[in-house]
């Protein structure tokens, strides 16, 4: 991408664009699979919307670094695939059992909980078919590391740790260190996977990658207490899920702990921490910042 003055980038553009792009390589992903029932219930929840957050970074993050995006479209399916399991699997029954996401009933109360922790788990193997074996022009010394690097942060290091300690936490007085344990584990491990990612098939250098890690870091928190601020703001119909759920299952959340308008504050901390980790390389940054910004603008 051409070098962007963050003064005069159109965002809602950028959106729109990369948006339709993941929206066709999302479709395209799932071939004619056998039985027709894992393959529609693969389709229905990774086509059913959603701010498509995730693959948008790894793009993002792949332009920041010099790189051509569309190598990393694979890889931004494959985390959009991780992304979208991780919510099939969270709304069961034997965890926060809710049925209603992205604005449809949930993947179980359509397909039943027996398809549905398999859909989930096809997509969790599809997206590293994405990454090692659908990713042309990408050197395999980058698709490796993005394997790891996957590996690590969904895994129980990353989201599924965050998701145990979540469970393990319900209806327990829950201390602020805790809880950002799980923010940054639950949701934050897995929008840092989309930066790093993204970087390593653009060919970033470990300099550059520290400070991704570290912008990733802060935005990771900021949206997931953006997510519990919501939970209480929001409606169901804006939000495609049940809001209020947090009190419901009688989950410690920011708001809790500290008060919407702190969260918010917290929040936005965060994210100005995070844009300025970026300010050395401020000329090819507009769209990461951007990214930052709608973190803690969003209103879903
Ligand atoms: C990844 C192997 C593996 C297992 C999954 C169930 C589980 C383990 C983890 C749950 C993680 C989880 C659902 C965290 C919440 C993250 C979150 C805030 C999701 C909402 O993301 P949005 O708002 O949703 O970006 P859309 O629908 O817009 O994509």
């Amino acid at each position: 991408m051409a070098e962007v003055d963050p003064s005069s980038f159109d965002f809602s553009n950028y959106l729109v664009r990369h948006r339709k792009e993941v929206e066709v390589a999302l479709d395209a992903s799932l071939g004619p699979e056998k039985p027709t029932q894992l393959r529609e219930a693969m389709r229905y929840s990774l086509l059913a919307g959603g701010k498509r957050l995730r693959p948008i970074l790894c793009l993002a993050a792949c332009e920041f670094v010099g790189g051509d995006p569309s190598l990393a479209l694979p890889t931004a399916v494959a985390l959009e695939m991780i992304h979208t399991m991780s919510l099939i699997h969270d709304d069961l029954p034997a965890m926060d059992n809710d049925d209603l996401r992205r604005g449809r009933p949930t993947n179980h109360k359509v397909y039943g909980d027996a398809v549905a922790i398999l859909a989930g788990d096809a997509l969790l193997t599809r997206a590293f078919e994405m990454v090692s074996l659908r990713s042309p022009g990408v050197p395999a010394e980058r698709l490796l590391k993005v394997v790891g690097e996957l590996s690590l942060l969904a895994g129980a290091p990353g989201l599924v740790g965050g998701q145990v300690v979540d469970l393990e936490c319900e209806g327990k007085q829950v201390d602020l260190d805790t809880l950002e344990f799980i923010h940054l584990h639950k949701t934050g491990a897995l929008l840092k996977a989309c930066v790093t990612c993204g970087a390593l098939i653009g060919g970033a250098t470990e300099e550059v990658l520290d400070a991704l890690r570290t912008y990733a870091r802060g935005i990771g928190l900021a949206f997931q207490i953006i997510d519990d601020v919501l939970d209480v703001t929001a409606t169901s119909d804006v939000l495609g899920k049940t809001a209020g759920k947090d009190l419901i299952a009688d989950k410690t959340t920011y708001p809790k702990l500290l008060g919407l308008d702190e969260s918010r504050k917290r929040a936005n901390d965060l994210v100005n921490k995070s844009k300025s980790v970026l300010q050395p390389w401020n000329k090819n940054a507009a769209p990461l910042l951007a990214l930052a910004d709608y973190i803690t603008d969003r209103d879903r």
